[in-house]
């Protein structure tokens, strides 16, 4: 029976890529043995006992990195050295290697059986090759298999492409993938019968033929085919790819080599850690293939990561505990539950739906990075929930898939049923400079629709009449770039943003079409400095303390660290930016600051004339890098009266919330803090009450901005004082309309008429 299954997966490999490498032999078993070890659960609760555990552990099956439950592969006598810790082992697996064994016996003796179903048994890759090169002949118009690039070792990696023959096209799509991670067995299995039944039930059940004409579906079965196959041949606990590290260390976790947040906490710089993030975002070819096949999917909706063991089903985000903009972390809790419900009724397993971050935090990971290109991104981990962890018995393969086959339907009928919207991400603006276009951005998801291409539009209107329409630009990943166009000082632009759905949906912001449009008011400025010039900025006060980083006018040069900008080496406008010294030096780390604070000083503004200023800047803060990071902030603070006392204006990074470097731009009223006096100052704090970490501020394009002086005569508001304003008022003061009540005393009387008509000459 073997050599013919043998011969075919050959011919396929050969077929679907010209991978001409012979294929590794199932006998005799993986080299790497486990003799004697035991998997045991424990429950480190500090740091210093988190490193003790790690320390005895051979590897490691949860992949935390932090405190908490922890599932290790130990010897006996490191199971002493844990007792005496106080660490209380719990054994998951009694012996690894007889688990091993016993699993190979298994599947050879499975082999040998006549009437087992393709998914009663694993498979080697040459097999799921085969396998889906048959599900691509037997349902040629639904199905289409591709290579969709190689894998380091020159392994094809395949996708499959379904498709119901009804419903619209272009049709949105649904990705799955399994194996980023090589030993987790039966998430190939699961995605692999996810296709298979998708196709099966196509015209048979109502729900997949539904789905099927509304959906294309994606199927990467095997994202990491050679450390798949190394964990056939070599070492069944075998997680990331086969990359040779410097230092002769093996293997990158794929799953922390994508390009979100990558390189930082929960993940590994050490090429011998099984989180080992990589050298660079998307340095292994794997990611590279599927991170590019993905976005060559113009209308991808939603991601499923499968992964093993814990059983649980994790949304975004998995390296913050920060949640996703509304309504995207409602809709994800929304849909991790519902996903876990339609679990638990095929076989009452429990998955437990969370926030990837609540399993523990990890950097660089894929459904992390599916939603930031736009994606509803999760992460399934499949059976079981302890024992015996990766090693899920072949029985257990069919109800795995069966019940994670209910969660996908689910997740269909849900993304079908999403609807469209519009948010603006930086915030509506209040203000805008007079004659300056403002620039913004949008955010326009199509939920389970399709948008129709050019209708992204920004709507806009100066002083009455009708509204001009202004295409939208896209910028990628449902993001949008329009502008609003200059005004004069003291005029008013309306706004609104719409745009349509293939289905002649429209959707807007203001999201309600009925409510009004929003209006930004332009005004003057009273202050700008780009710090090209001095302009009378003082540094450093008496109890300033931070010995390095001191601020500083000047042109700041980049520094990184893990892959994070900590310090920009670019300014908003002009050369020049105010910066906690901006030299590089020889490491990020040299001219931080550090060992306290240091101040940067505004010279005294007279703001008694201005009417209700505004203060902008555009700022750049970074506490994210180094070790013992995250207790640092930067403050800025406003005085009414020349810098004797001051009153907080905003505070970036309270204590323990990590903040990533990005310029970013400011924008409030003075008199929601403090009034404006003709001895107005600002100043920027930057500590550093951690010495190992990373601290950089920067400041760059202050400015106070003005309203512009009303004119009590203008009584439209078009800033010119003519016959149309006498008009207007004579119409609500003849219909007793209460804004024609001019000198406020409740009643619209002749004594209001010749008080405006006194403003309207004056001008
Ligand atoms: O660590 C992983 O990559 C995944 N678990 S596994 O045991 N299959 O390796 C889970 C990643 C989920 N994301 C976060 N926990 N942040
Ligand atoms: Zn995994």
């Amino acid at each position: 029976m073997r050599l013919p299954t043998l011969f075919v997966s050959l011919t396929v490999v050969l077929l679907v890529g010209g991978f001409a490498r012979a294929q590794e032999g199932l006998t005799p078993g993986p080299e790497v043995r486990y003799d004697g070890q035991k998997v045991v659960r424990v429950h480190p609760g500090t740091a210093l006992e988190l490193s003790a555990t790690l320390n005895v552990a051979t590897t490691v099956w949860s992949e935390r990195v932090g405190v908490g439950p922890i599932d290790i592969v130990v010897t006996a006598d490191a199971l002493d050295t844990l007792r005496a810790l106080g660490l209380e082992p719990v054994t998951l697996v009694e012996d690894v290697q007889a688990l091993i064994d016993a699993e190979r016996a298994e599947i050879e003796r499975r082999r040998t059986l006549r009437d087992l179903s393709w998914f009663e048994n694993y498979k080697t890759n040459g097999e799921y090759l085969a396998y889906y090169n048959s599900l691509a002949a037997e349902f040629a118009g639904l199905a289409s298999v591709s290579t969709i690039g190689q894998s380091l070792q020159g392994r094809p990696i395949i996708a499959l492409r379904i498709n119901g023959t009804g419903g619209q096209t272009p049709k949105p799509q649904i990705i799955f993938n399994g194996c980023q991670h090589a030993r987790e067995w039966v998430s190939p299995m699961t995605v692999t019968y996810i296709a298979d039944q998708l196709l099966r039930q196509y015209g048979v059940d109502s729900r997949v033929t539904d789905l099927m004409d509304r959906f294309e579906f994606l199927i990467v079965p095997i994202v990491n085919p050679d450390g798949y196959e190394y964990s056939w041949s070599t070492d069944r606990m075998w997680r990331k790819n086969r990359r040779q590290n410097s230092g002769g260390t093996w293997g990158v976790d794929l799953n922390r080599n994508w390009d979100v947040n990558w390189g930082g906490e929960g993940s590994s710089g050490n090429g011998n850690n099984e989180t080992y993030r990589g050298t660079a975002p998307f340095s292994e070819p794997e990611s590279q293939v599927v991170r590019d096949f993905i976005l060559s999917q113009p209308f991808a909706r939603a991601h499923i990561d499968f992964h093993s063991y814990s059983q649980l089903i994790l949304y975004p985000w998995g390296f913050t505990t920060a949640t996703p903009p509304e309504p995207d972390n409602s809709r994800f809790v929304t849909m991790g539950a519902e996903m876990a419900e339609a679990i638990k009724t095929v076989h009452g397993k429990t998955y437990v739906p969370q926030h990837a971050i609540e399993l523990y935090a990890a950097s660089g990971t894929m459904a992390d990075w599916t939603y930031t290109v736009g994606l509803y991104g999760f992460t399934v981990e499949l059976r079981p929930t302890g024992n015996p962890g990766f090693i899920l018995p072949p029985e257990e393969i069919i109800p795995t898939a069966e019940e994670n086959f209910a969660a996908i339907l689910t997740l269909g009928e849900w993304v079908r049923d999403l609807s469209p919207y519009i948010t603006l991400p930086d915030g509506a603006p209040e203000v805008v400079q007079a004659g300056e276009p403002l620039v913004l951005r949008a955010r326009i998801v199509p939920g389970g629709g399709i948008l129709t291409e050019g209708t992204p539009t920004l709507w806009t209107r100066v002083g009455g009449g009708a509204f001009t329409a202004w295409p939208l630009d896209a910028l990628g990943a449902h993001m949008y770039e329009g502008r609003l166009p200059a005004v004069d000082c003291g005029r008013t632009v309306e706004f609104y943003l719409t745009a349509a759905l293939t289905d002649g949906t429209i959707v807007a912001y203001p999201p309600d079409g009925s409510s009004d449009p929003l209006s930004a008011e332009a005004i003057q400025i009273v202050f700008a400095d780009d710090f090209d010039a001095d302009r009378g900025w003082t540094v450093g006060v008496p109890d300033d303390n931070a010995v390095r980083g001191i601020w500083g006018r000047m042109a700041p040069q980049q520094t990184t660290s893990g892959g994070h900008v900590v310090q920009p080496g670019w300014v908003v406008v002009g050369q020049n930016c105010y910066v906690t010294d901006g030299r590089a030096g020889s490491s990020a780390g040299a001219w931080d600051v550090d060992n306290g604070k240091t101040t940067l000083l505004s010279p005294i503004l007279d703001l008694s004339g201005a009417h209700d200023p505004v203060i902008s800047y555009w700022r750049w803060f970074s506490n994210h890098a180094g070790s013992g990071a995250y207790n640092d902030v930067f403050v800025v603070d406003v005085s009414a009266d020349g810098g004797a006392t001051w009153t907080n204006f905003e505070t970036v990074g309270p204590t323990g919330a990590e903040v990533e470097g990005g310029w970013y731009f400011v924008q409030r009223r003075l008199s929601e803090v403090v009034a404006p006096t003709s001895a107005v100052r600002v100043r920027f704090v930057a500590s550093d009450y951690d010495p190992q970490s990373l601290v950089e501020a920067c400041i760059d394009d202050f400015r106070v901005l003005s309203r512009c002086p009303v004119r009590p005569g203008d009584y439209n508001g078009d800033t010119v004082v003519d016959t149309l304003d006498f008009l207007a008022f004579l119409n609500d003061w003849a219909n007793g309309n209460p804004k024609a009540d001019w000198n406020g005393d409740g009643e619209v009387n002749t004594i209001d008429f010749i008080a405006f008509l006194n403003d309207w000459v004056l001008g």
